[in-house]
């Protein structure tokens, strides 16, 4: 109770002007705040993919070498997580520790975002939490592994992730390696493109192929925009400068496919998902438990070959992610 309160004054009491609001409940890292004020690349990183995504140290480790990724590209990175109920933009390498270990991290979406605040905890933020974090913080760029989408047998369970919701939503854009193949690819792809209402259709751009993360063929069927995954910084601008910019209030994706030799593919990839997939509805798991426990259960039944191509795919995701942020950033100079 007395941490509610404790929310009430704090929130309360400061000024009612929106900034202040937002200082109140957030702590932006001296670096971030630094290159936002220069107007300078930075690049915001999720953190379910730490807390839930990934067994310790491997979190730990892919964590800091995505920031490394992000920095030689020459961008800032911008880590988001909670920390005691404050949203914390740009994590020290301790704050990064804390939540690769931590035991009762949450994992907060959009909808969880008043619940851990207001009770002081911690967590690691999905794709639609960091989604709103960076936008507030004024990030225009945020780099994932996978977005969540609609699970399989999603028809019957209607278990659709927050993800594709907010990007129908909020303004910014999303660098990720498309879908896992854990997913239904078909019904992410179609509640994505087929509801005007949620208006992402018209913003997701592909590399060459637009990928599904573990099976990448899947996508290919699909007709959208093609860019080429050679750094063209103007055509980046372009796309992401005019969506941002016309205020749609819409984000924006890219599909980035996993480098081929690291695409783990083919059967035995299937059978580990869909023996999961099986695992979780047998014991009954369900909501935002479902991702993590696949996650984990193709991870032991391939042998950590899915942690490999994970971790492959988000360096290369945080490498592009940061180009599309330059580019952004010199043309706003
Ligand atoms: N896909 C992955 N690894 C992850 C996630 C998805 O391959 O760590 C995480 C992301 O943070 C994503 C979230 O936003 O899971 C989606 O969860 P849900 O299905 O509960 O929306
Ligand atoms: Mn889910």
């Amino acid at each position: 109770m007395w941490k509610f309160v404790t929310f009430l004054r704090r929130n309360i009491t400061t000024s009612s002007c929106r900034r202040c609001k937002q200082d109140s409940l957030f702590t932006i890292h001296p670096h971030v705040k630094e290159a936002l004020a220069d107007h300078k690349p930075v690049v915001a990183l999720e953190s379910t993919i730490i807390t839930h995504g990934m067994p310790y140290p491997y979190n730990f480790s892919t964590a800091k070498e995505v920031e490394a990724i992000v920095r030689a590209e020459g961008a800032i990175p911008a880590t988001v997580g909670i920390l005691e109920g404050r949203i914390h933009v740009g994590l020290s390498t301790d704050e990064l520790d804390f939540l690769a270990q931590s035991k009762t991290a949450q994992k907060v979406s959009r909808r969880d975002l008043p619940y851990v605040i207001s009770q002081g905890l911690s967590g690691g933020t999905t794709v639609s939490g960091t989604m709103i974090a960076a936008h507030k913080a004024g990030i225009p760029v945020f780099v994932t592994g996978g977005i969540g989408g609609v699970h399989r047998d999603g028809e019957n369970t209607l278990d659709v992730s927050a993800d594709l919701t907010e990007l129908g939503r909020t303004p910014i854009a999303v660098v990720s390696a498309g879908v896992k193949s854990i997913l239904d690819i078909g019904r992410t792809l179609e509640f994505l493109v087929s509801g005007n209402s949620r208006c992402v259709c018209s913003n997701i751009w592909r590399f060459k192929k637009l990928p599904g993360v573990l099976l990448s063929e899947k996508w290919i069927r699909f007709s959208f925009p093609r860019l080429q995954s050679s750094r063209s910084s103007r055509f980046y601008w372009q796309v992401s400068s005019s969506t941002l910019s016309l205020g749609l209030q819409s984000g924006l994706l890219f599909a980035v496919p996993i480098p081929e030799e690291h695409a783990a593919t083919g059967q035995q990839i299937e059978e580990a998902i869909q023996t999961a997939v099986a695992e979780a509805s047998l014991k009954g798991v369900m909501g935002r438990d479902v991702t993590p426990f696949i996650l984990q259960r193709v991870n032991e039944l391939t042998k950590g070959k899915s942690l490999q191509a994970n971790i492959a795919l988000i360096h290369n995701n945080a490498k592009v992610g940061s180009w599309i942020a330059c580019a952004l950033a010199e043309r706003s100079e």
